[in-house]
């Protein structure tokens, strides 16, 4: 991270700008610092993943505006319901520096913090409650308002190809080392098409959809435990809820951390996915199809079969996408999702009847 650059681009935001400005956050996409005693973030939007960088804040620009008039009108407290966007001195809603990259601004939440590990069930349960308003609240959001910030995002099937490419080029030369997972992959090939299908038969509909909802994608207040805010706004798109549904699941029902390398340890606590389950209904009050809210335990396998595919093309292509911080850093994230995997296909049953039950 550029933190002299970082404090440059605070000069198109303030007459004096802060001195204090310092890395924040454990993202694995944009640069994130923490500016003048935690009353500002701004962020370093990653521009090799988010190219159109204009339409991906205007996309920004017209959730927020969208979650405030809601809070508003629920007489919610608006500075801490979602991300405030602090406008460049002359107006505009990010900065370009002269070598091309882009910065953004808003309010620090206060009194909140971001959380890699759920504190407990109940915290779980909450947040996935408040994934599933989220949802709710864009529900009426015109999707065709928003542009594709990455096309192809969660399309699984484009996910498969993309690796067997990075594999037919194994431009790193790191292939040998990766056959056991290739081959896991490869076996998954027709169930990566599952919720495709579902959609040309109608089954799934597309939503306003977040795209990236980790539990550290959401704001808790320190005091009451409570989530207040869902952050890390640039992916949202028209997607489909059992797929924000099963990211969450994919990184906060893990037994483990997403990078832990001690597999025996990972797993997926059913406890947790039914706390989930729970919750992002009952956020969702009734708006998902019953044909949609049975393909959940889909959407938690897709999600991290996904996310395991996306991390072992980005080692097979020399980790240029997610920040890494050790060597086979990807490698491990990988060989972990697809641990889980794994796990999810033995307690498919139990994910079932546990959906089954909350829908009844
Ligand atoms: P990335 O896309 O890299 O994950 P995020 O937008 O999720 O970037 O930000 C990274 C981290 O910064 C979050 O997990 C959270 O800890 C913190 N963060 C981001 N925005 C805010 C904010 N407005 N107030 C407080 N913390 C924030
Ligand atoms: C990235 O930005 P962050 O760290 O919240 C990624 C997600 C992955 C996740 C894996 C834009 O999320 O899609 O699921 O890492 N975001 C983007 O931890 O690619
Ligand atoms: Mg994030």
């Amino acid at each position: 991270m550029n933190i002299e650059n970082a404090r440059k681009a605070l000069e198109a935001y303030f007459e004096v700008p802060p001195t204090h400005c310092e890395p924040y956050g454990n993202g694995h996409i944009n640069d994130t610092f923490v500016v003048a005693d935690r009353k500002y973030i701004l962020q370093r939007i990653n521009t090799k993943v988010f190219p159109n960088v204009r339409v991906l804040m205007q996309n920004m620009v017209g959730v927020t505006s969208h979650i405030l008039r809601k809070a508003r009108a629920n007489g919610e407290d608006v500075l801490r319901s979602t991300l405030t966007i602090i406008p460049t001195l002359d107006g505009r809603d990010f900065y370009m520096d002269d070598e091309g990259d882009c910065y953004r601004l808003c309010s620090f939440i206060e009194g909140a913090e971001a959380r890699d590990r759920v504190e407990g069930v109940e915290d779980f349960y909450l947040c996935a409650k408040a994934f599933g308003r989220f949802q709710q609240m864009l529900s009426d959001y015109p999707a065709e308002e928003l542009g594709e910030v990455i096309a192809n995002f969660h399309n699984t099937p484009w996910r498969y190809e993309n690796l067997m490419k990075a594999v037919e080029a194994d431009v790193c030369g790191r292939l040998h080392e990766v056959e056991a997972e290739v081959a896991f992959a490869r076996a998954r090939e027709e169930f990566c098409h599952t919720l495709e299908r579902a959609y040309a038969e109608g089954i799934l509909p597309k939503r306003v959809t977040h795209n990236d909802t980790k539990l550290n994608n959401i704001l808790f207040d320190i005091n009451t435990s409570q989530p207040i805010c869902v952050i890390d706004l640039d992916t949202i798109m028209p997607g489909y809820s059992v797929n924000d549904f099963g990211d969450a699941i994919r990184f906060g029902a893990n037994t483990a951390a997403e990078d832990e390398t001690d597999l025996t340890k990972v797993s997926l606590d059913l406890t947790l996915f039914e706390a989930h389950a729970k919750g992002f209904l009952e956020g969702c009050n009734g708006s998902l199809l019953e044909g949609e809210i049975a393909l959940l335990p889909i959407g938690a396998m897709m999600m991290t079969l996904e996310c395991g595919m996306r991390f072992l093309t980005d080692y097979l292509e020399g980790d240029v996408y997610f920040r890494t911080h050790r060597e086979r850093h990807n490698l491990d994230r990988a060989r972990n999702q697809f641990a889980l995997v794994a796990d999810m296909e033995r307690k498919l049953p139990q994910m079932q009847e546990i959906v089954a039950r909350l829908q009844k």
